[in-house]
């Protein structure tokens, strides 16, 4: 086709997509997510962006997810997924966002040229595109406008129709590396829980078995696929008990239940009656984050978050390291919501090197790809563990001297291949503790007892303008308003052992305010303090 007729194609499908108006869109921490009846003309457009991105990477194909993940059930939100299941690289957020603003069909395909110009893009390039959604009653819709947008510029797609978020990451990496010398698996759901389940019974051969977990899916997508892939493990091998999957009932996703509930509230998903001493965990509403916990004897609640989770990861990989003598740089990357006492944790006992970036996998992933095993988890259970390319070759090519040392290989060797190297993923890590529980023969309370989290507080204030927070030190400052962080620090020097910081929301419409302290009430009236001044703002 001419370029001409190129572009009246997009701007034909173009206008049964139109933008609504009086919306500024954000390519924000998690894509763009806002009200799904908002999102049609943009999710359109991402098909466009989705195909330029394809079509400059050669024809690699490009994920595209739809899914809120954590918010309420009426938002919806679409994120775009680079060839090896990475997040979109930063600088193309920018196009995604000027594509998303243009205001009329004519400007769209303007942009859309300019962006081609720019990047010197052949628009004849073949470009291949897969996606997936979540359970919401928005996404049937949403993907309708996505095929718009990418019939619109003649892209190759294939729709993996419901999958986790992770999942979708996974077939992304699998379908470019099909052809490499490392493969990365089958691109298809099937081949996920093959991989997963065979690289389980492996790591946790000739172990006792796990303690049986109950699980609360949120009411999302992670319950059906937890389900299947606990089938694929099989019951000789673990116990998985599903609660909170009615995906059907679309008002209950994430309502009162799920891992960002369960971690913000610190308290049990509502109407779950939990046994003493047994594991329980959370999943967020499209299974990339996950928080465990229990009651004990005294019925009282604890949470073993991101935190506790790279801990007990960090313990058992640094001790695998130390029996295999294979030498290999382990590093963890934690934000400014990490509990102080696993930072200490960390580098104090467990002696290896934290890094801290700003909230969003983007920048946790990246900064974890500096080490050769990199562990990085947000506190609200979101991450994974990174074996570097060299890392891998050092372990499949290590001579073991003894059977202790060879043990000690094989399952580093298969922890890598059950941990999803793309993205926080919560079926993998919930795979992952369950499998350490086992080696140690430990029950949630022994895993609990490394450290003792300081008590904290998460408050989310609604403000007049979030865009107005600006921050600096991975998060951990406010640069603006001006003066506001004088005032935190001073309120901050009355607690002892007292944090707080103030961040914008970067997926939803307020500004989180975070405060730990020595005593749980020196942490909530610090975190009421610290909200207090921004109420007169
Ligand atoms: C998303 C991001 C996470 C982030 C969370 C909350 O998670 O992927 O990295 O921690 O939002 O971010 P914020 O505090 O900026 O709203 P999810 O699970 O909602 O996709």
């Amino acid at each position: 086709s001419t370029p001409q007729e190129r572009l009246s194609q997009i701007a034909k499908f173009s206008t049964l997509h139109p933008r609504p108006e009086g919306h500024k869109f954000a390519y924000g921490t998690a894509g763009f997510r806002l009200l799904g009846s908002l999102l049609d003309s943009v999710v359109f457009r991402v098909g466009l962006l989705a195909a330029l991105r394809s079509r400059k990477l050669d024809g690699e194909t490009i994920g595209v997810m739809i899914t809120a993940s954590h918010n309420p059930p009426d938002d919806n939100g679409v994120k775009l997924i680079d060839p090896q299941g990475e997040m979109l690289e930063a600088s193309w957020e920018t196009y995604a966002t000027k594509l998303a603003n243009a205001e009329t069909d004519d400007e769209l395909t303007k942009d859309y040229l300019a962006v081609a110009e720019a990047l010197k893009i052949n628009l004849d390039s073949p470009a291949n595109v897969v996606f997936a959604r979540d359970t919401r009653a928005s996404g049937p819709a949403l993907v309708a406008a996505l095929k718009d947008g990418l019939q619109a510029v003649a892209a190759d797609y294939t729709d993996y129709r419901i999958l986790t978020t992770p999942q979708l990451h996974y077939v992304v990496k699998c379908i470019n590396t099909a052809t490499t010398a490392t493969p990365y698996g089958k691109p298809t759901e099937e081949g996920y829980y093959e991989k997963l389940a065979t690289a389980f019974q492996i790591v946790t051969m000739g172990k006792p078995k796990p303690p049986v977990i109950t699980v609360d899916a949120a009411n999302g997508v992670g319950g059906p696929k937890l389900k299947e892939l606990a089938r694929y493990i099989g019951s000789d091998h673990i116990d998985i008990n599903v609660v909170k999957d009615e995906i059907d009932a679309v008002e209950k996703l994430n309502h009162q239940c799920g891992a960002d509930f369960v971690k913000t509230q610190q308290k049990l998903p509502l109407g779950l009656e939990p046994a003493s001493l047994e594991l329980y965990a959370s999943l967020d509403g499209d299974a990339d984050r996950i928080v465990f916990y229990y009651v004990d004897e005294a019925s009282k609640f604890h949470l073993l978050d991101g935190d506790k989770i790279a801990s007990l990861v960090a313990m058992f990989i640094r001790d695998l390291l130390a029996v295999s003598g294979v030498d290999l740089q382990v590093g963890i990357v934690q934000t400014a919501y990490a509990n102080g006492s696993s930072s200490k944790y960390l580098t104090d006992i467990l002696k290896v090197p934290v890094t801290v970036t700003p909230t969003g996998v983007k920048h946790l992933h990246h900064a974890a790809q500096l080490f050769d095993i990199g562990i990085y988890f947000e506190a609200n259970g979101h991450g994974t563990v990174l074996f570097s390319n060299s890392a891998m070759k050092s372990l499949e090519s290590f001579e073991a001297q003894n059977p202790g040392q060879q043990d000690a290989v094989t399952t580093l060797l298969s922890l890598a291949a059950l941990i999803n190297q793309t993205v926080g993923d919560a079926l993998s890590d919930l795979l992952l503790v369950t499998a350490i529980l086992s080696h140690k023969v430990w029950g949630p309370d022994e895993w609990n007892l490394a450290y003792t989290d300081l008590p904290n507080r998460l408050v989310r204030v609604v403000v007049k303008d979030r865009m107005a927070f600006k921050t600096e030190d991975a998060e951990r400052r406010l640069v603006e308003p001006k003066g506001l962080q004088a005032q935190i620090d001073a309120l901050v020097k009355k607690y002892k052992s007292g944090r707080s910081f103030v961040r914008a929301s970067g997926t939803e419409d307020a500004v989180r305010v975070y405060a730990e302290a020595a005593t749980r009430l020196e942490a909530d009236e610090l975190a009421v303090k610290v909200s207090d001044l921004l109420k007169v703002l």
